[in-house]
């Protein structure tokens, strides 16, 4: 029987890709983001597996769970969840950084991947299987300056999918975290609020990973035999030492 699987941020970058591999791999797909347009064009464009789409913020818990229980009864079945949904807002030192970003980051990037794992950990236990992937970052592992917040979040998600491992073990259920290093995706976009210019410019001058770089290893970590769990994963693009070491063409 097609496995199915729950991929958060599913409307842009890394979500995206992986919602192409999967179905590639005929994987039944519950995609969800809150551009709706964008949820409908890539469920219309997945031929040969099974797709819904919700919509929701993942800031909003009541959102999140109505969403989650309202699946219907076919598509409960969650053997994968790719707790992928985040973004970095603002790049600025702790003293002049701004609370509505803080409050983006942590509700997001923490907050929304605790919500809706809440709302699918229950739909695991009571089969007794399931494999939980979390999308962390490089960031979570470094601190680099102006980063404070961002990394703060990331080392969160880290440690939260290090706790969901040890408490999820009695139920057979996979847990990981898969942390990448400069993806050329959205993400700039949204960190420098549409600045193109200064989105852009992030990802001069060396070959930055790609969404489907790391949909393939996401891919590769949920297709491992049962007895495997890819756990903690560092993905750099070749140019990247460190978070703020990066060889760059002059
Ligand atoms: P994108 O900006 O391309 O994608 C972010 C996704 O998150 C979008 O689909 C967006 O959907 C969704 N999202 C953001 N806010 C919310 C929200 N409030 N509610 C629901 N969905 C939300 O960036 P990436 O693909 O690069 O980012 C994906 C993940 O990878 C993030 O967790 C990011 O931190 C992480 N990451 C990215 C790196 C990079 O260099 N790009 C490196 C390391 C980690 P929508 O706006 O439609 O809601
Ligand atoms: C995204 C990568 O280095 O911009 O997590 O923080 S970075």
């Amino acid at each position: 029987m097609n496995k199915t699987a729950l991929i958060t941020g599913a409307t842009s970058g890394i979500g995206q890709a992986t919602a192409y591999i999967f179905a590639a791999n005929g994987i039944n797909l519950i995609l969800c983001g809150r551009r709706k347009e964008r949820l409908e064009a890539i469920k219309k464009d997945l031929k040969g597996v099974k797709v819904h789409i919700l919509h929701f913020d993942v800031r909003d818990k009541n959102e999140v769970f109505n969403a989650i229980t309202s699946l219907p009864s076919h598509f409960k079945n969650i053997d994968i969840l790719i707790n992928n949904a985040g973004n970095a807002h603002g790049l600025d030192p702790i003293q002049s950084g701004s609370i509505e970003d803080w409050d983006a980051m942590i509700d997001i990037n923490v907050k929304g991947l605790l919500y809706v794992s809440k709302a699918v950990i229950p739909l695991m236990i009571e089969r007794q299987s399931g494999h939980i992937i979390n999308i962390g970052s490089l960031a979570g592992k470094e601190t680099y300056p102006k980063g404070n917040v961002y990394c703060g979040s990331k080392h969160a998600v880290l440690a939260i999918t290090e706790g969901m491992r040890i408490d999820l073990n009695p139920f057979g259920i996979k847990v990981g975290v898969i942390n990448p290093g400069l993806v050329e995706t959205e993400f700039s976009k949204v960190r420098f609020k549409g600045d193109k210019s200064l989105a852009d410019n992030v990802y001069k001058g060396y070959d930055a990973l790609q969404a489907e770089d790391i949909a393939e290893i996401i891919y590769f970590a949920i297709s491992r035999p049962p007895h495997v769990n890819i756990a903690d994963l560092l993905v750099l693009p070749t140019a990247q030492a460190s978070s703020t070491v990066v060889k760059k063409s002059l």
